[in-house]
């Protein structure tokens, strides 16, 4: 085995930044733990931002999503029990975002990436990352047999999610770990339902937080803020509708129920790791940062860090010029950030804090001053519908 860039993780950010690479001459190899089925099996996001779909349609991994994805040119936000449209396509000057779920992108980016011969190592679990100052770096793996290999290659692409193993290899005298955890979580459920709206809602309630997104014309996604400590066998089929039915109350339609067949619960975390480069180890995605899904920024993120990375490599591998991977981590950092100040603010602005740590009555009355200034000042709806389809990318 050999090559220039070994990828840890066949998530988006791996298997999108292998592709990049692959168009750009550079070749690479991907190791992923998991299996290709249980990859393309697990539900997270669902919102795209233009930028992202794109970049996706730009490199030849765009057609299924235009086919079976849904535009959204706006959203709701539903408070004080009534809803107001975003208009992201009129107020971003044509920016819309599109609901595809991120299994669906995976599967795509894997066709993808096999149909041009890529080496894709499933069921292969990275244990450690060594010499990354020197210019052989080293991976040491082992295969589904369990037995240990090594591989050193010029680069190594830490794209393992936030439970991995790249980000612990910088030194702690180096790393810096921002970290902020919510007191609460939010449940998802999916549902076979017929949508209860041609686009999202957002909706703050005096019971809490809920989404209403959706996956296809006979799927639902749903959401509800709840206790991270909760158990999904608490709460049965009528308990979770009456729930989010009362939180978005004042909808012209109840939302329109049916069988629910997933269920789960994830916790809210706020997470960023300086620098996000040490030596010849890079950091992109998960593995560098996470947000509260509120924003729906995770995955878009992810493209947006390899999309810098990958011209980075290239750059090098061109000229032998590093000033852009030199300057990688500033650059992906300054929109990391960015996106972690809109999902905070898109979290505090949703969720209940009265009854968790720190939460006063008078938080939910400065919420919904928040929300009627968002959507009755022009120049405070422009900045959410700006950040929410996204920034350009680079
Ligand atoms: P991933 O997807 O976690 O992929 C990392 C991969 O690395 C593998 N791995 C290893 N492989 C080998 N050796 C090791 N030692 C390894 N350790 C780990 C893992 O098996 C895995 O396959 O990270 P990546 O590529 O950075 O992608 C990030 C996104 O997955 C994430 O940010 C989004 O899902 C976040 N997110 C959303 N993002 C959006 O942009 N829009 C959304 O609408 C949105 N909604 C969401 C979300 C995340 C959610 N959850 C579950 C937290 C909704 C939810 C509920
Ligand atoms: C989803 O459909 O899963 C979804 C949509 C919007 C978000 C988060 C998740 O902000």
């Amino acid at each position: 085995m050999k090559t220039d860039v070994t990828i840890i993780g066949a998530g988006p950010a791996g298997l999108l930044l292998s592709h990049l690479l692959h168009l750009e001459g550079i070749s690479s190899v991907i190791l992923e733990s998991r299996s290709r089925e249980a990859i393309e099996a697990t539900i997270r996001a669902g919102v795209l931002e233009q930028s992202t779909t794109d970049l996706l349609t730009e490199i030849g991994a765009g057609a299924r999503m235009k086919k079976e994805g849904f535009v959204h040119a706006g959203f709701d936000l539903h408070f004080g029990g009534r809803s107001h449209r975003i208009d992201l396509e009129e107020l971003t000057g044509g920016r819309v975002i599109t609901v595809y779920p991120q299994h669906e992108v995976l599967k795509d980016l894997i066709a993808l990436r096999l149909s041009t011969g890529a080496d894709i190592r499933f069921g292969h679990r990275v244990t450690a990352v060594e010499d990354l100052t020197g210019d052989a770096p080293v991976v040491r793996f082992t295969d589904p047999e369990g037995v240990e290999h090594t591989l050193a290659s010029k680069f190594i692409a830490g794209c393992d999610g936030g439970y991995g193993v790249s980000k612990q290899a910088i030194p702690t005298d180096v790393r810096t770990d921002y970290f902020r955890d919510y007191a609460f979580g939010w449940f998802g459920i999916l549902a076979n339902a017929p949508p209860s709206s041609d686009e999202l809602i957002y909706a703050n309630s005096p019971r809490g937080f809920a989404l209403i997104s959706t996956r296809s014309p006979d799927v639902q996604r749903m959401y509800f803020q709840c206790d991270p400590k909760d158990s999904v066998d608490n709460w049965d089929e009528a308990r979770i509708w009456a729930e989010l039915q009362a939180r978005v109350e004042g909808r012209p339609e109840p939302l329109k129920e049916g069988p629910i067949f997933q269920k789960n619960i994830v916790p809210l975390r706020s997470l960023v790791t300086e620098p996000m480069q040490y030596g010849r180890l890079f950091l992109a995605g998960d593995a560098a940062h996470s947000v509260p899904p509120t924003g729906a920024k995770g995955l878009n993120l992810a493209a947006s860090d390899v999309f810098l990375l990958a011209r980075g490599l290239a750059s090098f591998f061109a000229t032998g010029a590093d000033e852009q991977l030199q300057t990688y981590s500033t650059r992906a950092l300054r929109r990391v950030w960015r996106a972690q100040h809109f999902s905070w603010w898109m979290t505090s602005m949703l969720h209940r804090f009265e009854g968790s740590a720190g939460g006063v009555p008078f938080d939910g009355k400065r919420q919904l001053a928040e929300l009627d200034a968002v959507t009755s000042s022009p120049a405070a709806s422009k900045f959410l519908a700006e950040m929410y389809a996204g920034l350009p990318f680079g």
